[in-house]
């Protein structure tokens, strides 16, 4: 009898064994971000929002365990280019997310269709990159989204002249063309359309040039690390002296930054997709949590792009019941809808980019710091 009780004892053991390598199977997410470098405060928003839904939500999906690979791109291209291809090669990530900057996503297109591994946009927010790869997701905006709705407030409030002011690549020049198309088309007239270089920017010679046009409004964009820079040069050039508001998607008014600069940008309203004070049970949980998690610093838009972008894989490695093969796990992500902290947000199932509401907000003061008060909305907004 004992002689065979204990290979039957082993069998089991060896099953048990067997049972438990298959309950710790691993999803590896690889997360690309610029973590040094001048937009190196993208880079820490984005991981912050993504480690605080795993740390929310648990690590397994579907019985598998997630496990976050963050690389640092330090903001170039070629770059975010080697670490998508170690990521997906060496690693074998089944899903690469990240990407601070438009040139950072555009980069990896090629490499993700070849490879058919889905890459989720947590920040770049030109409009043409999805299109690029069957296999780009993007939870976070595109430009013409975020400024269209604002473009339409401003000309149906008294703004008639503009001039705008953007950094000189993708994410600008689809700014500086979407308030053009809607403030004319609503009866409005943009004077001169001004580009700032990205890289080590003097916005001098542009301002100067701005305010000798004494338009009602300026209109700026610049990624959302450069809002704090810019809005300090805007105000010392004594725009609002000169009664020129300043218009525009909220990246130049970045909520991490806002209250450090100061009463000057009181009352100066915005259009965008997400504000700190947002009024939802979804956002004060958020804002709540990522405060505690991250030294008392507010939560911005690239932070709620890393928490959503991480909510979107959990979300398609469900559906899929932790399928992670690229195919059926970029379907899963077509049609996603969920809460946000931003409010409702949805990614179309044609286009794969997020359908959600622009809000029209108003800088007030608010339990003594600034905050983005949204007003108005445009509902489920396409991109
Ligand atoms: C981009 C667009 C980057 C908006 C941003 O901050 C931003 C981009 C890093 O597409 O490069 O606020």
């Amino acid at each position: 009898m004992k002689q065979i009780i204990a290979p039957v004892l082993a069998a089991a053991s060896l099953l048990a064994i067997g049972a438990t390598a298959r309950a710790q199977e691993v999803v590896k997410v690889g997360l690309i971000a610029p973590m040094t470098g001048p937009q190196a405060a993208a880079g820490r928003q984005m991981v912050a929002g993504a480690k605080l839904y795993m740390a929310l939500n648990g690590n397994t999906v579907a019985g598998k365990k997630i496990e976050l690979l963050v690389r640092d791109d330090t903001g170039v291209a070629d770059v975010t280019r080697r670490l998508a291809q170690e990521l997906i090669v060496n690693d074998k990530a089944a899903v690469i997310s990240g990407f601070g900057l438009t040139p950072l996503a555009i980069a990896v297109g090629p490499l993700i269709t070849q490879a058919k591994v889905p890459a989720v946009i947590m920040v770049a927010g030109t409009a043409s990159i999805v299109a690029s790869s069957p296999y780009f997701v993007r939870v976070s905006f595109t430009l013409p989204q975020q400024t269209a709705p604002g473009a339409e407030w401003a000309a149906a409030n008294g703004i008639k002249t503009v001039v705008s002011m953007v950094s000189d690549y993708g994410p600008g020049l689809d700014a500086q063309n979407a308030f053009k198309a809607k403030f004319e088309e609503k009866g409005g007239k943009v004077l001169e359309q001004l580009r700032a270089p990205l890289v080590n920017p003097d916005f001098a010679p542009f301002l100067q040039r701005a305010k000798d046009l004494k338009p009602d409004a300026l209109m700026v964009f610049v990624p959302a690390p450069v809002a704090g820079s810019v809005m300090r040069q805007v105000l010392d050039r004594g725009f609002p002296e000169a009664k020129i508001k300043v218009v525009g998607p909220g990246d130049a008014f970045d909520d991490e930054q806002l209250n450090a600069m100061g009463d000057g940008v009181l009352g100066s309203v915005t259009s965008y997709n997400y504000s700190a004070a947002h009024d939802s049970a979804e956002n004060k949980k958020f804002v709540a949590e990522y405060r505690k998690a991250n030294n008392e610093t507010r939560p911005n838009v690239i932070a709620v792009g890393g928490y959503d972008g991480m909510h979107a894989i959990y979300a398609a490695l469900a559906k899929t019941n932790g399928d992670s093969t690229g195919p059926k796990l970029i379907e899963a992500f077509k049609g996603l809808s969920w809460e946000s902290p931003r409010g409702p947000l949805t990614i179309d199932a044609q286009t794969r980019e997020p359908v959600q509401n622009i809000y029209i907000r108003r800088v007030e003061r608010k339990d003594g710091e600034l905050y983005h008060i949204e007003f108005a909305t445009y509902p489920n907004q396409k991109p």
